[in-house]
């Protein structure tokens, strides 16, 4: 199988609480390798359009006000089958419906505040990866 990409980024909840290093190190791990990385922050702005496909949902608001909380890490990831592999490592999207041993389940705190953002496609990888970084911080 081909290696492709996914995107992620460490919440603002997961950077406060200290678990930058050991998310990463499990990301490491697990196989993906970091074909680009930042430390960086969202305004209110670029949250809501990340996250413009949930746009109408009831918790779009709060996602948006927690997403631009505070500084986040963003990553772009390469592996085997990296979308449905590391959506494996996160666990799901509730924190409580995590399996045990992942990232979720290690370091989330609730279904909003969960630790880390996966991409659901290879499509919205792409999309996601050149939101945060340009053509020259990608490897
Ligand atoms: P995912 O991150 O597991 O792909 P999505 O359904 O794409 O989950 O939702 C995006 C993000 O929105 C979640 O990671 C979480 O931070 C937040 N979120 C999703 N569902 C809820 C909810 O029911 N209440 C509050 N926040 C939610
Ligand atoms: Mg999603």
């Amino acid at each position: 199988m081909t290696k492709n990409r996914t995107f992620t980024m460490i919440k603002p909840d997961a950077v406060a609480n200290g678990h930058t290093g050991a998310i990463l190190n499990d990301i490491i791990k697990n196989g993906f390798k970091l074909v680009a990385l930042k430390y960086t922050s969202l305004s209110g702005t670029k949250a809501s359009e990340f996250y413009a496909v949930h746009a109408g949902r009831p918790f779009y608001n709060d996602l948006v006000s927690f997403m631009s909380s505070g500084p986040i890490v963003a990553a772009i990831l390469e592996k085997n089958n990296a979308i449905d592999d590391f959506r494996t490592l996160i666990g799901a999207t509730d924190p409580a419906k995590a399996d045990e041993g992942t990232i979720r389940n290690k370091y989330a705190k609730s279904i909003e505040a969960n630790a880390v953002h996966g991409s659901d496609s290879d499509e919205n990888a792409e999309i996601e990866g050149n939101f945060f970084f340009s053509a020259f911080e990608r490897f």
